[in-house]
């Protein structure tokens, strides 16, 4: 038994940016699968971990660790294993700039996008007076905010125009990026990857007018790369739902 809890959610955006980065250094950890369409984050037992009602945490012993790059790092400078930071300080700097830019410009526009395409119709069928009770018992004002829109699928035109515009910039710059080295940040794996894969492995799927081998060949060798390692193998597999199939586009020789 583990004294490493992680609560995720499926191997996708912030959740599974620690699940593979756990798996990656070889460490054992009990996985506590919270259930975000039953709203499990808000929930008294996670919000006990939690109060802020979001996913990922990870408790390790009596330290209770939350945000998912933050963890990351953790994870990286705690456990042995292979190292996931470039030695380079360079190379460390454009690591941090990649996740900065991802978790703060890429990932709220991904999840947009997200919750209005696919989160909001998954919950959307069940019994409204139900939905709205689960909705008062969200800690944050604002995230309240965004059930609500996606839920009754009211994001404005203008809000998700403007997360296209930043999706297709973001993808821009990756390509880009990608076309100067084998990995994002530096010559080898990096933190920088394992918060990329976890935003853009269904990229093909979900944007095929934005990314694709045609338009897009940097990225979806890099994808591939990835999806490739032992470590990505086994944490898609701890996905239960249909989101986290989606990573077997990457199976296919020509998107
Ligand atoms: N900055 C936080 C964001 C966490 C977050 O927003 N997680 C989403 C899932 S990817 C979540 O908990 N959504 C459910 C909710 O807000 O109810 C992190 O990186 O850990």
């Amino acid at each position: 038994m583990s004294d490493i809890t992680l609560y995720h959610w499926e191997p996708n955006a912030n959740s599974g940016k620690p699940m593979l980065a756990l798996m990656e250094k070889g460490v054992v950890f009990n996985s506590h699968y919270i259930d975000m369409l039953q709203f499990d984050q808000h929930k008294p037992e996670y919000l006990a971990i939690n109060p802020q009602g979001t996913i990922p945490a990870m408790t390790h012993g009596t330290r209770v660790l939350v945000e998912s790059t933050a963890i990351m790092e953790y994870v990286n400078e705690e456990f042995a294993g292979p190292e996931l930071m470039p030695a380079n300080v360079e190379d460390r700097w454009r690591v941090r700039w990649w996740m900065k830019f991802m978790d703060q410009w890429l990932a709220p526009s991904f999840s947009m996008i997200g919750w209005s395409v696919s989160v909001g119709p998954m919950v959307r069928k069940r019994d409204l007076a139900e939905l709205e009770a689960a909705i008062d018992r969200i800690p944050m004002p604002e995230r309240r905010i965004s059930w609500r829109k996606a839920i009754y699928g009211t994001f404005s035109e203008a809000e998700m125009a403007e997360s296209q515009r930043r999706v297709a910039l973001g993808v821009r710059l990756l390509e880009e990026e990608l076309g100067k080295r084998e990995w994002l940040a530096s010559d080898e794996y990096s933190l920088a990857d394992i918060n990329g894969f976890n935003l853009a492995y269904a990229l093909p799927l979900s944007q095929p007018h934005l990314s694709n081998d045609e338009l897009t060949p940097n990225i979806l060798r890099w994808l591939r790369a990835i999806y490739a390692r032992p470590a990505v193998k086994k944490c898609w597999a701890l996905g239960r739902t249909d989101m986290a199939k989606r990573v077997s586009i990457l199976e296919k020789e020509h998107i």
